[in-house]
């Protein structure tokens, strides 16, 4: 298949991971060998720059512990499973067969489950969406990383369409609002950066100093899941002192005289108590932010982690609509960009196939609840789930309440396949893993978030050992499983071609091969002049929809769940945002970046509060709540607050001390909007681990 040879050096690809970025890579090959992988120069987001992570992707292809043959597991579930090899023809055989026997009692008893590993249009969801379309499968609420943000874009905005990147550095005023950029985003950073050398003004609002907020000339460090309060305050202010744009309000919004009378309820010295930042500090920012029209706040998925995430991010949004910042190019805000891709997803998953069938739909944020709930049951809002196929992610370390997803995936009962390049935590409770190509071995296709280019990944090399592609190893169980619908014969180049040919018309498929990027004709000020594709065409302040849902229909401040207070069982607030050298749980079993990075767990806690707890730099901790406990080594650093612990990146558990990661003591517990996880909204205690290390 996909029989495209292969002539042009080096070769022409796409960053396949979860980050706004994306970029374009040149693979440079000899003898069928990837020797090194390049950021693309003639790419203009990406400059011939890459993180360090994906600049060692050859080390992480060629790894010797990359999964290069199907395996069946022979031993007990878990850490300490064994498998043996087995046949590619036996292993799809062996599976179609359960699979059939499931499906014919209730294929809602199946539930695929996926994310970001990939974030091509090709190896994430076509084929395999087709497939368990056909099957009439238990769907997948994908809801793990964005769901809060989207949703509170869709209510305000009408769309995930915000302002295009490089236009960053042309502001004079950035505000960095829940994202750390030098980590998460860091060709977002050189515009910002651009842009501070011109003379602009850059702000950061984070709860922690991060490398990011160290660079910035103004650092906010607010109390996690108070944004929201933040910015009634700032509206206040702007009130108080005429700083709105009335012209820009009138023509272009609905419900500000709602909005204004609930922001006139926020004093900078209510604001200051609940967002721990001083009334000066607020009322600083709220005089740069009124003096500078074209202000730009690039805010990030950062913060609607916790309860009131959703209502945050409107709040955050409605700014630049009282100020009028959308007028201008270089004014406005950032979420994310997804919206202007026109994807095809029809062409790519088939939605047809399921002809007629409504099946159920479980949230991949509650897998734990979700595995854990019994066979009597059973019923459309709880189906039971009998088998389940992981593709692109890594559920075991990333989901939330890890206590409760690891005796899910442990049941004797449930039947897991897990497509993957490595042996992760969830590889280890599956039945059967099949051994997944990487971006250097096959093609997809890419939209970004970050900016607004489409991207195509040629394979660089033939596939390691005996890996296949998502698409091809969903093709074949097809095939066993007897589905004939001619679409399951589809190859990769034409999944490519499929992803925009009717949608986007205007992009030569043949010149995005030579070139590797198409950048979409996108408007520079898309609210300009109003057009938000809300039903009012307006920037909804008050959101009619809400309204007729009976929800509140203005965005409001919403108190975390859990909320640590000095003489709380579990004082302190815990975050665990992404870590520089890692792609939430990819990346940290390479040795190449371990090494550059820091070699083991850890979790940052403040000078004062590991003096009251009688931690030292070189104590191990244990972090524990009701749901879990997770040990780790300590780093006292006044990066981090009194009464804030911070463990970045998603080690895995197998990795971590006694077996833990961060994730047993995270919720299920869900956001305002979207459902939506509250990683960042939880409350733990810490005290030294006095012994047992493994
Ligand atoms: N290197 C690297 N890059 C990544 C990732 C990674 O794991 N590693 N992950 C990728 C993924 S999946 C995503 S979704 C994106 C975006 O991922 P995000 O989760 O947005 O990550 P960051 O941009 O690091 O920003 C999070 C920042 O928000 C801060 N924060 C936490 N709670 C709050 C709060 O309540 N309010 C405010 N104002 N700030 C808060 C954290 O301290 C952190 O610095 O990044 C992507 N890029
Ligand atoms: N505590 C805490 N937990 C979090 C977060 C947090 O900030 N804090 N962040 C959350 C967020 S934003 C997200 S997006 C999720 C991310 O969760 P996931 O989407 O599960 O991301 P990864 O941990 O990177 O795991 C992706 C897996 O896919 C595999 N993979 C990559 N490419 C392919 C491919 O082509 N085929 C196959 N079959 N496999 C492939 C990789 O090897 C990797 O093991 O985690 C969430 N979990
Ligand atoms: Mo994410």
């Amino acid at each position: 298949m996909n029989m495209i040879e292969i002539k042009s050096n080096p070769v022409i690809g796409a960053c396949p991971h979860d980050c706004p970025d994306t970029c374009s890579l040149l693979t440079d090959v000899h003898d069928n060998k990837a020797i090194k992988v390049r950021g693309n120069p003639d790419h203009p987001q990406t400059a011939g720059i890459l993180c360090n992570k994906v600049s060692k992707y050859t080390e992480r292809t060629y790894s010797d512990h990359r999964i290069t043959q199907p395996l069946k597991r022979i031993g007990p579930k878990g850490p300490n499973s064994r498998f043996e090899p087995i046949s590619w023809d036996k292993a799809i055989g062996e599976i179609a067969q359960k699979l059939r026997a499931v499906a014919a009692e209730d294929p809602s008893h199946i539930l695929p489950y996926s994310y970001a590993g990939t974030m091509g249009k090709v190896q994430g969801e076509s084929m395999s969406s087709r497939f368990f379309n056909q099957l009439g499968a238990t769907q997948l609420e994908r809801t793990i990383c964005s769901s809060a943000g989207t949703q509170a874009l869709m209510y305000s905005m009408g769309g995930k369409v915000g302002m295009k990147v490089e236009q960053f550095a042309n502001s004079k005023l950035i505000i960095i609002w829940g994202s750390n950029s030098i980590t998460s985003n860091l060709h977002f950073w050189r515009y910002a950066n651009q842009a501070k050398v011109k003379g602009a003004k850059l702000i950061c609002i984070d709860p922690r100093r991060t490398e990011t907020a160290e660079k910035c000339d103004v650092h906010l460090s607010i109390n996690p899941g108070t944004d929201a309060a933040l910015v009634f305050a700032v509206i206040r202010e702007l009130v108080l002192n005429n700083a709105i744009d009335q012209d820009y309000i009138d023509k272009y919004t609905v419900g500000w005289e709602l909005l204004k009378e609930r922001a006139m309820h926020w004093t900078l010295e209510r604001a200051s108590q609940v967002c721990g930042l001083t009334i000066q500090e607020i009322s600083e920012f709220a005089k740069d932010y009124s003096s500078i029209k074209t202000a730009a706040i690039r805010l990030n998925y950062g913060l609607q982690r916790s309860k009131g995430g959703g209502n945050a991010v409107r709040a955050i949004v409605s700014l630049p609509a009282v100020i009028g910042a959308w007028r201008y190019p270089c004014g406005g805000a950032l979420l994310a960009n997804s919206g202007r891709f026109p994807t095809d997803l029809q062409a790519l998953q088939r939605p047809e196939l399921l002809q007629g069938r409504t099946p159920p739909t479980v949230n991949m944020s509650t897998i734990g609840k979700v595995l854990n709930i019994k066979s009597h049951e059973h019923c459309f809002k709880t189906p039971f789930i009998k088998a389940m196929i992981v593709y692109n992610s890594n559920p075991v370390a990333v989901a939330p309440d890890s206590k409760q997803v690891t005796k899910g995936f442990a049941r004797e009962d449930l039947f897991t396949v897990v497509l993957e390049h490595f042996q992760t935590d969830t590889a280890d409770y599956a039945d059967y893993i099949l051994p997944a190509t990487t971006q250097l071995e096959h093609w997809d296709i890419h939209s970004s978030y970050g900016h607004t280019d489409v991207l195509i990944n040629k394979p660089a090399i033939a596939a390691v050992g005996e890996c296949k592609p998502n698409t091809q190893i969903f093709r074949e169980l097809a095939y066993a499983m007897g589905f004939e619908d001619l679409c399951f014969k589809e190859d990769d180049l034409t999944l490519c071609k499929q992803a925009f040919e009717k949608t986007l018309p205007q992009m030569s498929f043949d010149r995005l091969l030579e070139k590797g990027y198409y950048e979409l004709e996108v408007s520079d000020a898309p609210y300009a002049n109003g057009g938000f594709h809300t039903p009012s065409s307006r920037f909804e302040f008050f959101c009619e929809k809400l309204a007729s849902l009976g929800e509140d229909p203005l965005p409001n401040y919403i108190p975390n769940y859990e909320q640590p207070h000095l003489d709380a069982k579990y004082p302190l607030a815990m975050i665990s945002p992404p870590a520089r050298n890692f792609l939430n749980s990819t990346f940290v079993n390479i040795n190449a970046i371990h090494k550059s990075s820091d070699n083991q767990p850890y979790i940052e806690i403040h000078p004062k509060d590991a003096q009251e707890r009688g931690i030292d730099e070189e104590s191990y901790l244990e972090v524990f709540n009701d749901r879990g406990s997770y040990h780790c080594k300590a780093v006292i650093t006044e990066r981090t607050k009194p009464g804030l612990i911070v463990g970045l990146g998603i080690w895995w558990r197998k990795q971590g001390l006694n077996g833990t990661n961060i994730n047993e003591l995270t919720s299920q517990s869900l956001t305002d909007y979207g459902n939506g996880p509250t990683f960042y909204d939880c409350a733990v205690q810490v005290r030294p681990l006095l012994k047992a290390i493994t």
